[in-house]
């Protein structure tokens, strides 16, 4: 069977990571930039109950406008389905659809990680997208883990889970926002063809589980972490005195730090999304076998 260069791209950022009307414009830049690449595009969102890999441009709309949908994990994906909800898939639900759709390559902006811990203790917020990446076998195609999380913690979490992290042109896991974060990755990869060479390596393994690639944030728009930390800190505290919980807090941060900076980290974020869309868009093309007339 012939496989095609199909790229999954998730919801969530577009519903709760990223005010209107930027979401709805970089929900179409992202499959305007898979497809000049050679690729083709697959977003993946919930409607009305129907888990669907390849949304059509007026459901992207509904979902980049309508405040009523919700963001969906995993663990909310039967809830969607029984009672015909609309949401917006996360990492973690966007891996599940797409997986099930036999698509294999998926790009987003930042994974989800370990929060960090507001008064030295655990928090035990964990994001369900470490487990997805431990067990759902897809090329995830990320600029790191959020700069808002314990990157540490988060670091240490895929090593234990077997997902091999790759730095894509770098020795370094990025931070989101920054290109480096002195955290290691498992193997660097510096085209296309390195990457597809690990993930078929990974398939004849048999092994669960993901390739994460890790890519850099464009120079031009990479904010130095010394300089985005003081906002991070501010809006991780706010977040603690409003004492939001479960999927609130990663959107609240998201949105407070786009006000501190200026917007400057909204179009950081737009920036790394797109490039890591171009990125994935590459790497399907280099797993899809050379068609014959
Ligand atoms: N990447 C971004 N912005 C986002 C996200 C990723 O640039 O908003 C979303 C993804 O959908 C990811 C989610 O799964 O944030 C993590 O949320 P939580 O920390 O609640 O698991
Ligand atoms: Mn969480």
């Amino acid at each position: 069977m012939y496989r095609q260069p199909l790229v999954a791209l998730e919801s969530t950022v577009i519903a709760h990571g990223l005010p209107y009307p930027h979401n709805l414009d970089l929900a179409r830049r992202l499959e305007a930039a898979v497809l000049e690449e050679g690729g083709l595009p697959r977003t993946v969102g919930v409607l009305q109950g129907r888990p669907l890999a390849g949304l059509v441009p007026s459901q992207i709309e509904h979902l980049a406008t309508h405040p009523g949908v919700r963001k969906l994990s995993l663990r909310d994906l039967p809830v969607a389905v029984a009672r015909r909800l609309d949401g917006a898939t996360t990492v973690a639900a966007t891996m599940w659809i797409s997986h099930r759709h036999g698509i294999e390559v998926f790009a987003t902006g930042g994974i989800g990680g370990v929060h960090r811990a507001a008064h030295g203790g655990p928090s035990f917020d964990v994001s369900a997208d470490l487990d997805a990446l431990a067990r759902i076998p897809m090329v995830v195609v990320c600029a790191g883990a959020k700069a808002i999380l314990d990157l540490p913690a988060t670091r240490e979490v895929l090593e234990t889970r077997g997902v091999t992290v790759v730095g894509y042109g770098t020795d370094e896991m990025p931070a989101f926002y920054s290109r480096t974060s002195g955290l290691p990755v498992d193997v660097r990869c510096d085209t296309p063809e390195e990457v597809a060479a690990l993930v078929r390596a990974r398939r004849d393994l048999g092994l669960p589980g993901a390739t994460l690639v890790t890519v850099p944030i464009p120079e031009e728009a990479a904010i130095p972490a010394g300089e985005i930390a003081p906002a991070i800190e501010q809006a991780l505290e706010e977040a603690d005195r409003r004492g939001l919980r479960s999927g609130e807090v990663t959107p609240f941060l998201l949105q407070r730090l786009s006000t501190l900076t200026g917007e400057r980290s909204l179009r950081a974020n737009l920036a790394l999304l797109e490039h890591n869309a171009r990125v994935a868009a590459r790497i399907a093309v280099a797993l899809a076998p050379p068609r014959y007339a």
